[in-house]
């Protein structure tokens, strides 16, 4: 378990020489004509039926594994970054290349399959943000692109001269799935939580079909081709401008590079609260409407959790993008990083469905338009999740048929049902294992939590601090982040995730609140670590964080936000009494959830 692996990605990609603009991008040579792969071979509907073949591990569908487990095997990894290659240099015109298979989501806002928009809602993708649809949506999204990934490594795989060779990638290919990234784990020891495979080097060498070739890397950007400036294409600034996708772009202009280094000390800024905050979520969120999406609705019950999964993943895409594509909804499923933070959510959904199986989508207004949807229209367990279609006879997914993952057939290493298994405790050690802070848990290096250890002993109480959030999603008509400090020691982020300014929001309705919950313990520990709060208790804390809890709201360009400019926003700390579990097979229990605080105005 300690031993220190030589990364597999030393072997495979180049000297990093970043940022750098990438001449001569190159996609993989095959030396055959491959055009025919990937070009739509029968007109008509296009259904996605999930993977059908492939064996995981005791007789479980085959998993989709995290992608640093996937790079340790490198024949479906090759496979997996040919694939990637292929899909991205598919004519755009065709339904299954990676410019129409991102566009779904929102640019450039043409029917995907032929699925028209709704009257008055084609300035709009077909993603369903800030509603009960979240989660659900986006599995079959992932599975139509797992489905077309799948599709090219099979054709792939069976391009190696006959041979053992041939018979080892045919063989890796029907258990190909495709892999998520967890960005919340302890990463491996010395490494960054952003793996190198994503934003190392923007090219990798790859030994393909017709061996080793230095290609432009799949997974750090996605180059258009062209890139479409017409009304039916991105036709605002800067998105008119950059010829690739972008993270921290220098500029706004063409000469644009990305900062993958920013990204990377961003990300690991971040990873300790996102880890609590994921953490936090498992344990104490057990409803379904309040887990699933960030509406803020009359009837939100704090006890229950007042955090979500769309909220935490917003955060990701404030943390990638840096006011590149992923910063914005309509633009951010170009970046190739899109799809491995979705795999990330859909497991993170997967595995709270074991925890709490009973609850599920109950009817809610949809609190913005959509593609299909227009707001205020019902949204149920029976509502299509457009434009995918079930079958050739054009029924969609719901969110009834798509409830478990084996659907589609994958799972994910913690969700794997192999005979026997008894899933629930599966997924808490799991939960407890990567996410948690009692003194059970392991680091994924093997080593024992550290700082955190004396605090959360198994089975003793302890106070968990929150500070909840509750704020106009269109506040600023544009994305900012809410930061919260104590004296100057930064504390954590909320990024809130909208459409571009220059995008048409005419139906985004400005009064509409979001929620979000940024964990303040692990700060306040430190505090009381060096003396300057005495204890954690209700009556110390109070008086300490009325005088030294700060909050300032950033634009995406670093641009501070003037106090006052954002009247909706109310931050309100909680506490908790939690016993910490005693075992690693055990969830921590949350006491009742007492407000203290709030930062301005009344709930
Ligand atoms: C893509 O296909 C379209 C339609 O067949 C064709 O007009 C266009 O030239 C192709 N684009 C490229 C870059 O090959
Ligand atoms: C707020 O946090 C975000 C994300 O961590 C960061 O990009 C931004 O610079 C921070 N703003 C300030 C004023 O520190
Ligand atoms: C936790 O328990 C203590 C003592 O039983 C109590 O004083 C406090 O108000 C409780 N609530 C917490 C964290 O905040
Ligand atoms: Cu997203």
């Amino acid at each position: 378990m300690s031993s220190i692996r030589l990364p597999f990605w030393l072997l495979v990609f180049t000297a990093a020489l970043w940022p750098h603009a990438v001449n001569a991008r190159r996609s993989y040579d095959y030396g055959a004509d491959t055009s025919s792969i990937l070009k739509r071979q029968i007109p008509g509907i296009y259904p996605v039926t999930g993977i059908p073949t492939g064996q995981g591990p005791g007789g479980s569908v085959p998993l989709r594994q995290e992608i640093r487990t996937l790079e340790q095997d490198p024949t479906t990894w090759t496979l997996y970054i040919l694939a990637l290659d292929f899909m991205q240099y598919t004519n755009q015109s065709e339904l299954l290349s990676w410019y129409q298979v991102a566009g779904i989501h929102g640019r450039p806002f043409e029917p995907y399959d032929n699925v028209q928009p709704t009257s008055g809602n084609g300035h709009n993708g077909y993603c369903t943000h800030v509603s009960i649809l979240f989660p659900c949506w986006h599995r079959p999204y992932l599975a139509l692109y797992e489905q077309v990934l799948y599709d090219l490594i099979q054709n792939i795989a069976s391009m190696w001269p006959a041979g053992a060779t041939r018979d080892q990638y045919v063989a890796a290919a029907v258990n190909f799935r495709i892999p998520y990234w967890d960005w919340a784990a302890h990463p491996p020891a010395g490494q960054s939580i952003l793996p190198s495979s994503i934003g190392g080097s923007p090219t990798v060498t790859v030994d393909g079909p017709s061996g080793e070739q230095l290609i432009a890397n799949p997974l750090w950007d996605y180059e258009f081709k062209p890139l479409d400036i017409s009304q039916g294409g991105l036709p605002d600034a800067p998105f008119n401008q950059w010829r690739t996708t972008m993270r921290y772009p220098t500029t706004k202009d063409g000469s644009a590079v990305s900062q993958n280094n920013i990204m990377m000390q961003q990300l690991d800024n971040n990873a300790n609260s996102l880890r609590s905050r994921l953490f936090n979520l498992f344990t104490s969120s057990q409803s379904y409407s309040q887990f699933s999406n960030e509406a803020w609705y009359n009837g939100v019950d704090p006890s229950s959790g007042h955090d979500s999964i769309e909220s935490v993943h917003d955060q990701i895409h404030g943390l990638t993008g840096g006011g590149g594509h992923m910063t914005y909804i309509e633009y951010s499923s170009f970046d190739p990083i899109f799809f491995l933070h979705h795999a990330m959510v859909d497991r993170c959904f997967a595995m709270w469905q074991v925890m709490y199986p009973q609850t599920y989508v109950v009817s809610e207004p949809a609190r913005y338009s959509s593609f299909t949807n227009s707001a205020g229209g019902m949204q149920t367990s029976s509502s299509d999740l457009t434009p995918f279609y079930r079958d050739t006879n054009g029924d969609f997914w719901t969110p009834d048929s798509v409830r478990t993952t084996e659907t589609f057939g994958y799972a994910y290493p913690e969700t794997a049902n192999a005979p026997g298994a008894d899933l629930f405790t599966q997924v808490v050690i799991a939960i407890n294992n990567l996410y948690g802070a009692s003194s059970t848990a392991q680091k994924r290096d093997g080593s024992l939590g550290s700082s955190t250890v004396q605090r959360r002993e198994p089975g003793t109480q302890y106070s968990e601090w929150i500070a909840n959030i509750k704020v106009e999603k269109y506040a600023l008509g544009e994305p900012f982040f809410i930061n919260l400090s104590i004296g100057d020691n930064f504390v954590g982020s909320h990024f809130v995730f909208t459409k571009a300014a220059t995008s048409d929001c005419s139906t985004c309705d400005p009064n509409q609140f979001i929620r979000a919950s940024i964990p303040i313990t692990d700060a306040l520990m430190s505090e009381t670590s060096c003396g300057k709060l005495a204890s954690m208790q209700p009556a110390d804390v109070k008086p300490f964080l009325a005088s030294n809890l700060k909050y300032t709201l950033t634009r995406v360009d670093s641009q501070e936000v003037e106090d006052g400019e954002v009247p909706s926003l109310t931050i309100t700390i909680v506490s908790a009494n939690v016993t910490a579990p005693v075992d690693e097979c055990q969830l921590p229990v949350w006491g009742e959830v007492v407000g203290h605080l709030i930062s301005k105005g009344a709930e």
